[in-house]
């Protein structure tokens, strides 16, 4: 938790007096909303987007404004989590299933922070499924597709249920053991229909932050 909460902290730093801050999702970001709430107490003038309904609820319990898509273009920085970072800093995300939501909110930012604890840096990513949002129509079949790229793909479950997103669809937990062309690779299934989106995001990181276990943290 002190390394997370160490990385979070340091984030939240950077949010300036004005700034429209896109909030994500995960134990991570948790502490990041946590902090902005603590700041927004204290009189920090920011408005907020959330990449989940949940990070939504918590933003709204600790009073941080939100603003709808609708009266923003583009956001300032976005602080999100991650389930692996490589050298490059390409991540895998969607571990916490928001992945959809949280590319679409990294894609229109300015600057995207992802604050991570030690177990998250890897040479190279892969050890952790890859999580690939898919509509429920045919999943069966682009399962089969996706199986054909070299994984071993599982539907997600939570209490012996599929799991749905916020946005009504399953993940697909993708094992591939190791990805070593993390481009090719989303292009790749970015091209099968019924794909929604990947967990892999590529060149979208402008910062990474890592936590350590003693509470010190480094920016990558
Ligand atoms: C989100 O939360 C996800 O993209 C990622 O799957 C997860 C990271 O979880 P945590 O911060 O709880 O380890 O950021």
């Amino acid at each position: 938790m002190e390394a997370k909460k160490a990385a979070a902290e340091l984030a939240v730093a950077e949010i300036r007096e004005g700034m429209i801050v896109g909030l994500g999702t995960g134990s991570t970001a948790y502490w990041a909303i946590q902090g902005l709430g603590a700041r927004v107490r204290n009189g920090l003038n920011i408005q907020a987007v959330a990449t989940s309904e949940a990070s939504e609820n918590l933003a709204k319990e600790l009073g941080i404004p939100l603003i709808a898509f609708a009266n923003i273009s583009e956001i300032d920085v976005t602080i999100d989590g991650a389930d692996e970072v490589d050298a490059a800093w390409n991540l895998i995300k969607g571990g916490g299933g928001a992945l959809l939501r949280e590319k679409i909110v990294a894609f229109s930012s300015r600057k995207l922070i992802i604050v991570v604890d030690e177990s998250k840096v890897v040479a190279q990513l892969g050890a952790f499924p890859l999580p690939v949002e898919v509509v429920k129509f045919g999943y069966e079949l682009t399962i089969r597709r996706l199986r054909a790229l070299g994984c071993k793909p599982e539907v997600r479950v939570v209490d012996r249920q599929p799991f749905l997103t916020d946005n009504g669809n399953y993940i697909i937990d993708c094992n591939f053991g190791s990805i070593p062309n993390p481009a090719g690779l989303h292009q790749a299934i970015n091209g099968i229909p019924g794909v929604v989106e990947t967990g892999l995001f590529i060149g979208m990181a402008s910062q990474v932050i890592v936590g350590y276990k003693d509470g010190s943290v480094e920016r990558l």
